[in-house]
């Protein structure tokens, strides 16, 4: 038995599943999940000491790598000076200066532990600002694991097939309602009928939880003025793509500003950080300033700060997005090339240094297209691409990520895999 076998068996005895957060149990694709020991660059090793070309990325924050020294060092600093302290700290300060001086619109900060933390905290401070209880996300989007958005859920929900959650209260969710993802009528019909009532709506604004789908513009456009008109706040959930697709994030790329943005993965640099922010009458409405509560032991971490403010400082070098473009681009251009030539249905797309894998003849730009994907062939690539050493996501509604330290040697040979692994399916 391998190690990675021997370690799944002795986890399922005290973990549920033997995992600490579902997706990573390898269920909807079979098999054993693969424990992983040790990261540097582009690369991580499991317990049997196989190297993976990864492309899950720890989902996001690894975008300048495993361990990179600069981030390293900074961790290593931090912790020597003390771990925690429930009480505020400069580099606090520094790091919501950083946010409000890179992310559109963010005239104020709170610093939150996770993405959960920051949406779940957004959503209540919409309800206290405006006073209306109804929130719409839309289906297949995912936000955490708070109770209110866990209703026709993406990511782990999906993936095992079973959208909405147990042990929600009905009584929450009715206030949850769920829309189809881009898809403009509904939107307006929506409004036009309960618009007085809903304090936000939550969106992906390039959704990652239900693999990659984008949007329409004229869509975007059309939410950000049904919100403007109806005094509705508008959430756009960043956790992904903050810092992924772009160094301004997908507002960036729509030209776009949201009233409200939740923040993790990236600015925490592989620790544990997540935050929310936006227009300033809005968020002078969070305690102490205000009646919304929000508060935690961990908020600010000194050691998770500071990781943060080190990954910051490497994506903002000159030509940073423009390399990690390329290369993921490089790689669904060349994923997409070698599909061709094996006969392959598939498609496949890049944003920043996001991309999406789909065995369907185009990207989808809906739940249902979703849905309607090959996901028999998805799991069946997944373990070819697995057993040739490179690691994309465990799931098939799960987005990818590519790292600036993948290199163009790399990529190839994640290529030059694809080429047999289609040529098997075909
Ligand atoms: N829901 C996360 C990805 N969208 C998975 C988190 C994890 O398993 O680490």
């Amino acid at each position: 038995m391998s190690r990675n076998a021997d370690l799944f068996a002795r986890a399922q005895q005290t973990i549920p599943g033997g995992v600490n957060s579902p997706v990573r149990a390898f269920r909807s694709v079979g098999g054993t999940p693969r424990f992983i020991t040790r990261g540097q660059g582009a690369y991580t090793w499991d317990a049997d000491d196989k190297q993976y070309v990864d492309y899950v990325g720890s989902w996001g924050p690894a975008i300048v790598g495993h361990a990179h020294p600069d981030v390293v060092r900074a961790v290593k600093q931090a912790a020597t000076l003390g771990l925690s302290f429930g009480a505020p700290t400069e580099r606090e300060i520094e790091m919501a200066e950083t946010l409000c001086a890179m992310v559109p619109g963010l005239e104020m900060v709170r610093l939150v532990s996770s993405g959960t933390e920051a949406t779940m905290s957004a959503i209540r401070l919409a309800r206290g600002f405006t006073g209306r209880d109804a929130i719409v996300k839309f289906e297949g989007c995912y936000h955490g694991h708070a109770d209110s958005l866990l209703v026709k859920a993406g990511s782990g929900l999906l993936t095992f097939g079973n959208p909405s959650s147990g042990g929600v209260p009905a009584d929450f969710a009715k206030h949850t309602l769920v829309l189809d993802f881009n898809e403009p009528q509904q939107l307006e019909e929506t409004f036009r009928a309960r618009g007085g009532e809903i304090a936000c709506v939550i969106i992906e604004p390039i959704a990652g939880n239900m693999n990659l789908v984008r949007p329409s513009q004229a869509y975007m456009k059309l939410l950000r003025e049904l919100c403007t008109r109806h005094g509705v706040v508008l959430i756009f959930d960043e956790v992904m793509t903050g810092f992924r697709v772009g160094l301004t994030g997908a507002q960036g790329l729509y030209g776009i500003q949201a009233d409200l943005v939740t923040l993790g993965k990236v600015i925490g640099g592989g620790m544990p950080v997540g935050a929310f922010g936006g227009r300033r009458d809005i968020m002078e409405k969070v305690a102490p300033l205000g009646s919304v509560y929000q508060a935690g032991t961990l908020s600010g971490s000194p050691v998770a700060v500071a990781a943060g403010l080190a990954t910051l400082r490497l994506i903002s070098a000159p030509g940073f997005y423009e390399l990690l473009e390329a290369h993921t681009r490089r790689l669904v251009d060349g994923l997409q090339h070698a599909a061709r030539e094996a006969g392959c249905v598939f498609s496949a797309q890049a944003v920043g240094g996001m991309f999406g894998l789909y065995f369907s003849e185009t990207p989808p730009t809906s739940f249902a297209e979703v849905m309607a994907a090959d996901r028999e062939r998805f799991n069946r690539f997944f373990h070819a691409m697995l057993d040739a050493g490179h690691y994309f996501a465990p799931s098939a509604f799960e987005a990818g990520f590519v790292s600036a330290a993948h290199t163009d040697a790399d990529i190839q040979a994640t290529v030059d895999a694809a080429r047999t692994a289609f040529a098997s399916l075909a």
